[in-house]
C-alpha cells in the first residue's frame, strides 16, 4: 500500500480507508503506556477502537515501534504498548530521538497530532489535553500539546483538562495561540472527571455536523492549526469537582515533595489519583474516552461527507 510519507507505516485498513475517503479517527498511545495501569489500559485501547468502528469510522492508534511511526496498530502492538517498560513517553521533541534510535515510543497529544496530520487524518480522539501546569509562572511547565494545537490542523476531541492543570491559564494560552475551544452541548468548559470547571467554554456547538463545518471553515480560511472539541463526561460517570479536587491537591503536594517535574509530572499525577481513588478515577477516565470516541466517529463522518 502507498504511504503518504516515507517515515510512516500505515496498516492496510487505514491506507485503504484514506484512499477511499472513509472517515479515519486517530488515537494516541501515551494514554495506554503512561496514562492507565495494565490491564485496564489494553481493555480501553481495544474498546475505543471497537466504538470507532461501530460509529462508522476506521481507528488509527498511533505510536512509534522499533523507530517506525505507525498509523494503525495490531492487537499485539497494543499489548506491547500496554505492558512493556521500554516504551518512552514521546512528545514532539522526543520524536526524532526514538525514530533515529529505533526505539518504542508512546505518543502524546502533540506528537500524535503531528503524525496524524502527516498521514492526512483530520480527527483525533483522546481523554484529556495537556496544558499549563499549576505554578507554571515558576516552572514554565506548559505542555507542547498547546503549541501543537496552534500549528497542526487536526481536530482533537477531549473531555477538557484535569484540574491537575491551571485551567484558566490553559484557556488563556489557547486563546493567544488562536485555537478554537468548542464545547459539545454545554456552555461550561469541562474538567475531565467533572462536567464543570468554573470556566465558561469559549464557544459551544451542539451537533457533529456543526463541528465539521467549523473545522472546514477554519482551514478554508487558511487558519492552520487545531480545533479543541471538548466533550463533557456523561452525567452518570462524573466525579463531582469538590470530591476530586481534594484528591488532586493531595497528589500535587506529593509531587512537589518528591521533586517530580517535567515529562514525569503528568504520569505521576494520573497514577496517584488512580491509587488514592482506588480505581474510581480510572473507571471515569475510561467512560469519558469511550464517550469521546462516539463523538469523534460522528465528527469524522460529517467532515468526510463535506469533502
Ligand atoms: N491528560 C490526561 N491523560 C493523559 C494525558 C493527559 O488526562 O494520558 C497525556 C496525554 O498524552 C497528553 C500528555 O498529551 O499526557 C501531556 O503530557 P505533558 O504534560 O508532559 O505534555
Ligand atoms: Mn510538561
Amino acid at each position: 500500500m502507498n504511504t503518504p510519507h516515507p517515515d510512516l507505516v500505515l496498516t492496510d485498513e487505514v491506507a485503504q480507508a484514506m484512499a477511499d475517503g472513509t472517515p479515519v479517527v486517530a488515537l494516541e498511545s501515551t494514554i495506554i503506556s503512561h496514562g492507565m495501569p495494565y490491564p485496564r489500559n489494553i481493555e480501553m485501547a481495544t474498546e475505543v477502537e471497537r466504538i470507532i468502528r461501530e460509529g462508522g469510522a476506521v481507528p488509527a492508534t498511533i505510536a512509534v515501534l522499533d523507530g517506525r511511526a505507525r498509523i494503525g496498530l495490531t492487537q499485539p502492538d497494543l499489548e506491547l504498548l500496554a505492558t512493556s517498560p521500554d516504551v518512552a513517553k514521546v512528545s514532539l521533541r522526543d520524536l526524532p530521538y526514538v525514530v533515529a534510535q529505533g526505539r518504542h515510543g508512546a505518543t502524546t497529544v502533540a506528537s500524535t497530532m503531528r503524525l496524524a496530520a502527516l498521514a492526512g487524518i483530520s480527527v483525533f480522539v483522546t481523554g484529556g489535553l495537556g496544558g499549563v501546569h499549576r505554578g507554571a509562572e515558576r516552572t514554565y511547565d506548559i505542555s507542547a500539546d498547546l503549541t501543537e494545537l496552534s500549528t497542526t490542523s487536526v481536530a482533537v476531541v477531549s473531555a477538557g483538562v484535569k484540574s491537575i492543570l491551571d485551567i484558566g491559564l490553559t484557556l488563556e494560552t489557547l486563546e493567544t495561540l488562536g485555537v478554537p475551544v468548542v464545547a459539545n452541548g454545554t456552555d461550561e468548559f469541562p474538567a475531565f472527571f467533572s462536567r464543570v470547571s468554573g470556566h465558561a467554554a469559549p464557544m459551544r456547538l451542539d451537533t457533529p455536523a456543526e463541528f465539521a463545518a467549523l473545522m472546514a471553515a477554519k482551514w478554508r480560511l487558511g487558519l492552520t492549526g487545531g480545533v479543541a472539541i471538548v466533550n463533557p463526561i456523561p452525567v452518570q460517570d462524573e466525579i463531582p469537582a469538590e470530591e476530586i479536587g481534594v484528591i488532586i491537591e493531595q497528589a500535587l503536594t506529593e509531587m512537589q515533595r518528591k521533586g517530580i517535574h517535567g515529562k514525569e509530572a503528568t504520569p505521576f499525577l494520573l497514577g496517584r489519583i488512580v491509587e488514592i481513588t482506588r480505581g474510581a478515577s480510572l473507571t471515569a477516565n475510561i467512560a469519558l474516552v469511550n464517550n469521546n470516541a462516539r463523538l469523534g466517529a460522528q465528527v469524522a463522518r460529517e467532515y468526510a461527507a463535506l469533502n
